[in-house]
């Protein structure tokens, strides 16, 4: 049985396609988990969002003991949480860094992610149907192995 593929959403994610659709899109999270569902195939997935740093420090752990790879949008943790980039030094597998909207094209407080420098990939800027592109190269990322 493979490992499962872990997909970690940050701060007001679960507000996609309802507010600021000229940066975001009409896609709803719930439809992007659908499509991301559809991308893994047989393979086990782990579809998640959280407000909560806590929270999501303890979901990046139990990735790392179970997961065979991971696709993270840290939204605005991206920006700040050192404590997340720690979590995230620890994962030790394919890890790619997502985001819907091209960062470096945005406003310069956007600019300086904190999880690119310990991440495997990073993609931004193709739009919340992007994350199946995510889930393609991590599954090629993740190999026959796991
Ligand atoms: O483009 C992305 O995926 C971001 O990670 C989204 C974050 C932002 O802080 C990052 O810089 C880039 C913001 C997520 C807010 O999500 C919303 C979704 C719909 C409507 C309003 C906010």
């Amino acid at each position: 049985m493979s490992k499962p593929i872990y997909i970690l959403n940050g701060p007001n994610l679960n507000r996609l396609g309802v507010r600021e659709p000229e940066i975001y899109g009409y896609t709803t999270l719930a439809e992007v988990e659908a499509l991301c569902r559809e991308a893994v195939g047989e393979r086990p997935l782990e579809f998640r969002q959280t407000n909560s740093e806590e929270t999501m420090i303890d979901w990046i752990h139990e990735a790392t003991d179970r997961s065979a790879g991971m696709i993270i949008n840290p939204a605005a943790f991206t920006f700040y949480s050192m404590a997340i980039m720690d979590a995230l030094k620890m994962f030790g597998k394919p890890l790619i860094e997502y985001h819907i909207s091209n960062i470096h094209k945005r406003e310069p407080m956007y600019h300086n992610s904190l999880v690119s420098g310990v991440a495997t990939a990073v993609l931004a800027g193709l739009g919340a149907k992007g994350y199946v592109h995510a889930v393609r190269i991590l599954i090629e990322m993740i190999g026959e192995d796991d």
